[in-house]
């Protein structure tokens, strides 16, 4: 907490440090009131750094003990500022000891040393090492790990720390302790410990190499039985990593803990894995077929760490993308990869394209847009974001797309040779492929500085006579917070043209020379502002397919017809332009539909069925053929915060209503449909999360949905039905929420049973509240009753989370509630979470971001809300970064 300005950091200051630390060595006395930490570390000068001092970090730390090279540090050998510790003209070579005591039962910020359900656990990305001890906490400072922990034998049974436990034994006193080294030199927010009454699931498990490697999966007794998913996972990430990238776990050990108070996923300490329990813990009783698959990719993104962050890492905060865009895209790749099927792979694209529509776009669009590597941040935490992460995963894809998977390869390996054991730059990484490929990507680097979403325009050309077919690419980038110029980006198209009967034509680009049969998809390399490719021997007018697999994060501009939208909608060989024809008819309709109800004009849907719309969604339902899967995504109508992103003055309650009024017809016209694919995909028999009963479950999920839309005490049975019998959590919550989404008798009855019978599961209870949050019915006033619940508490993260923050983003039309009790609601909890936990808060804070979008009444009491916030004294860096950049002109 401070009350001062917080201070900006700019990626352009960056200088090495002072110091580079060679060991550290720590004894932990573990106590929940008073942990002391002894730490005793070498230093030596960093001969090319101007950086004359010592700086250290610390943060709520009493500072114990203090000496240099034996001798005890008198109070003018060095300056303690808010947050540092300077030592005043050190020698070259230092061992400094270091003693401080800090209070881990009142850590409710959950960084640094912490306490959950009297278990000990650590968090120290970015900044928490400071929280334990004096440190230069940077990502540069590299340094090799020997930790000895000590506790009470009864309550800490198990003591974990990064790399190999080396030693064990009992104190007398009934305490014991645990030495652990961890090999590897690495950054402190890569630092972890555990200690408690924990239980594990282990495996031995070896390597292609031979080699063989203990695995465990701690959780807290009473959950043995709910972590057989994330070790399969774990084992399937091990493989995945030595097949496709050659990359082998360097480590005997390999752990893996599960933590109920975190703040985010998961985080990948070497060795020492710490995941929320959400990514965790499952069985069939208690997690959704979105649940297992989650755990598996989170799973897979932490190992994969290991190599992309760990043994590669940051040289600063700002190349955060350089570990996690990075880690995204092998993670997105490792769940695609074991799906298997080319259309499998398909619906994993479209759901991380889905991700990047409904939060990063938005992102890129408000006013916390930042480039993937940032120049600027006040409090780092507020960066670990979907530009970073998600926008950052697309700029890597882009480089596989540009060079083939061998290709991209080939830069991976010349970036380990280069670099590994070291922290680098984003640049870095971009120079290891450019030059493992032969290729000059300087100006890929806009990429990573500019911010914004560029937009693409198609226009196109057909010369009926000379049979050539010209394509000409603009693209643009709108004006973001401290960028209003933009410069051309280098971006790949990947396109196909269709002839009259849906098939893709072999493609002859002007000047490009292709050995072997030519190809039925080009990558077109985008790099002026404006540029013409043109295709030769195009016998037919063609429908052009662009951006194919979304070969790069812009907006696409091009004119297609109704017709045009249907035809690729029924034909495209490329399954994510299927899906996104589909949903650029659904979007016009919607759009279309909004204009009338903001003219006041009456809704007619009589005619839904003869419309592009309505027969391309009767064809989708209709086709045995298609993966169903892949038929729940295209026919889900854009998200309500996706529409609102393509209008100029967002009406939230015209849209949602014209997205249900359309949800209404789409039942009614295709009623029968519905109800042939409810029946048709039923998954009889035991439960299993793989993806193609998963995608079954999906589309009779989203049939049943449909149909509650009718509201009829048939379909009421059916959802009733469904909830009694289900053997599984996915089944059982979609019913659920179809009960609660209706006027059904039974609704509230099955909200007590479905609590009655998981209130010793906090992960399902987490659902409860967030399904009642979302609900189309729950108005701030019930959101505070759920608040007053005994189940309700904003300590814990994840409930908070599955109540709050599901309301605010979750429930726009409530949430948006024309007399602004919303944004009061969202005000005191922001404020209330800022005195708990500033980086919860901060992220709550996010909610209020594009206020400046909507219709004015509501902007005006928006912005009182976030004024309210911004003077709220005792406002930890965090949320005042994100408050006063929303409300910046
Ligand atoms: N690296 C961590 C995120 C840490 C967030 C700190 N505020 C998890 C991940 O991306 O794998
Ligand atoms: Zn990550």
């Amino acid at each position: 907490m401070r009350t001062d300005t917080p201070l900006t950091i700019y990626r352009k200051d960056y200088t090495p440090p002072g110091f580079w630390v060679e060991t550290v060595e720590m004894g932990f006395d573990l106590d929940p009131e008073a942990t002391h930490v002894a730490t005793r570390m070498t230093l030596k000068r960093n001969p090319a750094s101007q950086n004359k001092s010592l700086l250290l970090y610390g943060e709520a730390l009493r500072l114990v003990q203090l000496r240099m090279n034996g001798k005890a540090l008198t109070k003018r050998a060095y300056t303690l500022g808010p947050g540092t510790l300077e030592i005043n003209n050190p020698p070259d070579h230092v061992t400094l000891e270091i003693e401080t005591v800090t209070h881990p039962n009142l850590n409710t910020s959950l960084m640094g040393l912490y306490v959950s359900d009297g278990n000990f656990f650590t968090q120290c990305e970015a900044e928490g090492f400071r929280k334990i001890t004096y440190f230069p906490d940077r990502p540069d400072v590299m340094a090799k790990y020997k930790v000895m922990l000590r506790a009470d034998k009864e309550k800490y049974p198990v003591l974990l720390s990064n790399g190999n436990l080396i030693e064990e034994g009992d104190l007398g006193d009934g305490r014991h302790y645990a030495v652990w080294e961890d090999p590897f030199k690495k950054p402190s927010y890569l630092f972890a410990l555990v200690a408690g009454k924990l239980v594990c699931q282990e495996e031995k498990y070896t390597l292609h190499s031979g080699r063989e490697v203990l695995l465990q999966v701690w959780v807290e007794e009473g959950n043995l039985d709910k972590t057989q998913h994330a070790m399969d996972s774990l084992k399937r990430s091990i493989r995945w990593d030595e097949e496709r990238f050659g990359l082998e776990l360097d480590l005997d050990r390999f752990m893996i803990v599960a933590v109920g108070d975190f703040n985010m996923g998961a985080m990948e300490n070497k060795g020492l894995n710490i995941f929320n329990t959400k990514y965790v813990l499952a069985n069939p009783r208690i997690a959704t077929d979105t649940d297992y698959a989650n755990i598996e990719s989170v799973v897979g993104h932490e190992y994969f760490h290991n190599w992309t962050g760990n043994r590669v890492t940051c040289r600063d905060w700002f190349q955060l993308s350089l570990k996690e865009g990075l880690t995204v895209f092998r993670d997105q790749e490792f769940s695609a990869d074991m799906i298997g099927t080319d259309s499998a792979r398909a619906v994993k694209r479209i759901e991380d394209v889905r991700v990047l529509r409904q939060a990063q776009f938005p992102e890129d669009a408000g006013p916390m847009a930042h480039p993937v590597r940032p120049d600027s941040y006040v409090e780092i935490n507020n960066f670990y974001t979907v530009t970073v992460y998600e926008k950052g995963a697309e700029v890597v894809r882009m480089y596989q797309t540009l060079f083939g998977r061998d290709g991209f390869r080939k830069g991976m390996d010349l970036y380990f040779q280069r670099h590994d054991g070291c922290a680098v730059e984003c640049d870095d990484f971009r120079r290891a492929m450019a030059d493992a490929n032969g290729r000059d990507l300087s100006q890929f680097e806009l990429w990573y500085c500019q911010s914004g979403t560029p937009h693409l325009k198609v226009d196109t050309h057909y010369d009926e006579v000379a049979k050539t077919y010209a394509i000409t690419l603009t693209q643009s980038c709108p004006a973001t917070p401290g960028q209003a110029q933009k410069q051309p980006y280098h971006i790949p198209v990947a396109v196909g043209l269709l002839d009259g009967s849906g098939r893709d034509l072999p493609l002859h680009l002007g000047g490009v020379e292709i050995d072997g049969p030519a190809p039925t998809t080009m990558v077109l390399e985008l790099t002026q502002q404006r540029q013409s490719f043109e295709f030769r021997n195009v016998p037919v007018h063609p429908v052009p397919s662009i951006l194919r697999g979304f070969s790069a994060p812009v907006v696409l501009e091009i004119d297609y017809s109704d017709a045009e939208l249907a035809f690729l909608m029924a034909h495209d060989s490329d399954p994510f332009n299927r899906w996104e024809a589909g949903q650029r008819l659904a979007m016009r309709r919607l759009l279309a539909l909004a204009d009338a109800v903001q003219k006041d004009h009456a809704l007619s849907d009589s005619e839904l069925q003869e419309t592009a719309l309505g027969k391309a969604y009767h064809k989708i339902l209709s086709d045995r053929m298609l993966d169903p899967a892949f038929c729940e995504l295209a026919l889900t109508l854009p998200s309500e915060t996706v529409v609102a992103e393509q209008v100029d003055v967002v009406d939230p309650h015209a849209i949602h209503a014209v997205r249900q009024f359309m949800r209404r017809s789409l039942a009614a016209a295709m009623r029968v449909e519905w109800e042939v694919a409810y029946q048709a995909n039923r998954t009889p028999g035991s439960y299993s999360p793989d993806a193609a009963a998963a995608g079954k479950r999906a589309l009779k999920n989203l049939a049943l949905s449909y149909l509650m839309e009718l509201d009829e005490p048939q379909m009421h049975l059916l959802a009733q039905g469904q909830y009694d019998q289900a053997n599984n959590m996915t089944d059982r919550i979609a019913a659920l929420s179809a009960l609660v989404n209706s006027s059904a008798a039974g609704r509230d009855e099955a909200l007590a049973r479905f609590y009655a019978e998981f209130e010793q599961e906090a992960l399902v209870i987490d659902k409860w509240f967030a399904l009642q949050a979302m609900a189309r019915t729950t108005d701030v006033a019930k959101v505070r009753d759920l608040m007053a619940h005994t189940a309700f508490t904003l300590k814990n993260p994840n409930r908070a989370r599955s109540l709050i923050f599901s309301f605010c983003n979750g429930n726009p039309a409530q949430f948006h509630a024309v007399d602004g009790s919303g944004y009061e609601f969202w005000a005191d909890q922001v404020i209330a979470l800022n005195a708990i936990n500033p980086q919860v808060a901060a992220r709550l804070a996010r909610s209020l971001d594009r206020w400046r979008k909507y219709a004015p009444a509501l902007q005006e009491k928006m912005q009182a809300a976030l004024k309210r916030v911004a003077a709220t004294k005792s406002l930890s860096k965090d949320v005042l970064e994100v408050v006063t950049k929303s409300l910046a002109n």
